[in-house]
């Protein structure tokens, strides 16, 4: 299992590289990705929180967690005015549920596992979590969809948190 970065480590605000083809390594990559997705009870990944500069993204938004999706250079190509409101978490912000708004719907392109692309459609949950996962590939969080009111209250709670724990 991979270890998740933690907000705010300056690695998660890197820009992740476009994947140039789809080889054994990356498909190990996806592999460790999704046992770690898997193992800390996410619906989905994305390579920057394991600390792999790489455009690589796991999701499995299935109850059973038997339907894997691999997003490799994953891109939205159109997305629907409308916009629908989530409350969101983060396995690299553990404890924080806030509000995001977003496009309801978006038509993506992405390569597989095997290097050959397909597009889809998603709305609902698989949506949030497709817009979640391309961010972090940009370096942001979802915390930067908040209002700057929003986000100092939350950055100082983590604070706080990061006070009392041993860890820092
Ligand atoms: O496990 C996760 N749940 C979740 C819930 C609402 C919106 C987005 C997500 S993604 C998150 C896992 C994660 O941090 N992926 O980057
Ligand atoms: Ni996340």
């Amino acid at each position: 299992m991979l270890s998740i970065l933690q907000y705010p480590d300056p690695r998660l605000f890197r820009k992740a590289e476009t994947v140039l083809e789809v080889t054994n390594q990356v498909r190990e990559i996806v592999l460790h990705m999704a046992e770690t997705m898997y193992k800390s009870a996410g619906i989905g990944l994305a390579a920057t929180q394991v600390n792999i500069q790489k455009r690589i993204v796991v999701i499995d938004i299935s109850e059973a967690k038997n339907n894997l999706l691999v997003l490799i250079n994953p891109k939205i190509i159109w997305n629907s005015n409308k916009s629908k409101t989530f409350q969101e978490g983060c396995l690299s912000i553990p404890g924080i549920y806030e509000k995001v708004t977003r496009p309801e719907s978006i038509f993506c392109k992405a390569l597989d596992n095997n290097g050959h692309e397909y597009e889809f459609n998603a709305e609902g949950i698989l949506s949030v979590c497709v817009q979640h996962e391309i961010d972090h590939l940009e370096g942001t969080v979802f915390l930067d969809h908040l209002s700057k009111l929003k986000r100092n209250r939350i950055e100082n709670k983590l604070k706080k948190i990061a006070t009392h724990s041993s860890l820092s």
